[in-house]
């Protein structure tokens, strides 16, 4: 007896249903719905491109780093996070789409990146902030990410949040000895601090509210925590290290709220985050622009590698 192809349908989604339902993980060659499958595209896509994209600030700084010291631990940043972005397109491409066709959106304006690499990095203080509060925020992010329903994501957050916090420990570590130097040093410290703290908050996305993926991501377990709740937990955890590092954060309103047990915060500026997030924020078109020349500079290296791939199955099967 044949099954009618919507029944066929029907059992599939229960099937997956009950492995979300299990919190089991949704692996490739699992049968998943189209939205599923595009929404796993989409959100490990930009957070790829942002690995990709986010070395371009700090990358800034590798030749000016004020000493050896410093500049070998930048440089090994900045190579973890082009190794995170690797890892997150080859997560990537075991739903279907190549890293090409994945890159060739990014440099198309057809998909995103984090809204935060799109200001600069004026001083070397950026670089020690940068670590503390943008790894600060990825790490907030990524460690519930390990549990996403998507299996190939899921792993590999695993190792990204185990370097992500090497990268923020240095960036604490940098700010403290600045803050330990000159009047100089510390001023430069909270005029970076200032810069950055709001546009840190904007990277976990809109509030819940204005979220329109949300509540669906949540329901299929890939996301594990709503846009707010992240944020709240970032600030929590940021507010006492900025006590101990003696830096003030920008928030007139910021002040612990007894009854919530957690810091009641000002609201970001959703009108810049919304104009960041289409391409007109101080840095867009110069991170985007450089992204499309390395690509372009590196197309004879992929097909001189294409090439010698075929070359070498060519002369295996004729030795077969
Ligand atoms: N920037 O409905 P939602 C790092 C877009 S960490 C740009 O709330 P969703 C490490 C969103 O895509 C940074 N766009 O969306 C590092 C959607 O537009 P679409 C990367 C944003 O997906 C440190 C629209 O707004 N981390 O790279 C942003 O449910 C230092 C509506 O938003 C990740 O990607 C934003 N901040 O939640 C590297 C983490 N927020 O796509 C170098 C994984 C929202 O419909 C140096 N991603 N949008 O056109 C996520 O957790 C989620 O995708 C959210 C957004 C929370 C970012």
């Amino acid at each position: 007896m044949t099954v009618a192809p919507e029944r066929d349908e029907q059992e599939l989604m229960a099937g997956f249903e009950a492995t979300i339902e299990r919190h089991d993980r949704i692996e490739p060659r699992d049968w998943m719905p189209e939205g599923y499958r595009r929404t796993v595209v989409r959100q490990v896509a930009q957070h790829a491109h942002s690995e990709i994209i986010g070395m371009q600030p700090e990358g800034n700084w590798i030749t000016r780093a004020p000493s050896l010291r410093r500049k070998a631990i930048l440089l090994a940043k900045v190579q973890d996070e082009a190794g995170h972005g690797l890892y997150l397109y080859s997560a990537c491409e075991t739903s279907g789409v190549s890293r090409d066709e994945l890159t060739e959106m990014l440099i198309g304006g057809r998909q995103k990146y984090s809204s935060i690499f799109n200001y600069p990095t004026l001083t070397y203080a950026d670089v020690g902030t940068i670590g503390w509060l943008v790894d600060g925020a990825a790490i907030c992010n990524q460690v519930p990410l390990c549990r996403t329903s998507y299996g190939p994501y899921g792993r590999a957050m695993i190792r990204v949040c185990k370097e992500e916090s090497f990268h923020q420990r240095q960036g604490y570590e940098l700010l403290a000895t600045m803050m330990r130097g000159t009047d100089e040093q510390r001023a430069m410290v909270q005029e970076s601090v200032d810069r950055f703290w709001w546009p840190a908050l904007m990277m976990f996305g809109p509030p819940d509210d204005d979220s329109p993926n949300t509540a669906q991501s949540m329901a299929w377990g890939i996301k594990r925590n709503t846009n707010d709740d992240l944020r709240q937990r970032m600030v929590d955890m940021t507010v006492p290290q900025a006590e101990a590092l003696g830096v003030t954060l920008p928030d007139p309103e910021l002040r612990w709220n007894e009854e919530r047990q957690a810091h009641d915060f000002g609201t970001p500026d959703w009108d810049e985050f919304k104009d960041v997030i289409s391409g007109n924020g101080p840095c867009n078109a110069q991170r985007l622009e450089h992204r499309r020349r390395a690509w372009e500079d590196g197309a004879w290296v992929r097909e001189a590698a294409t090439v010698f791939a075929r070359r070498t199955e060519a002369d295996r099967e004729a030795a077969r």
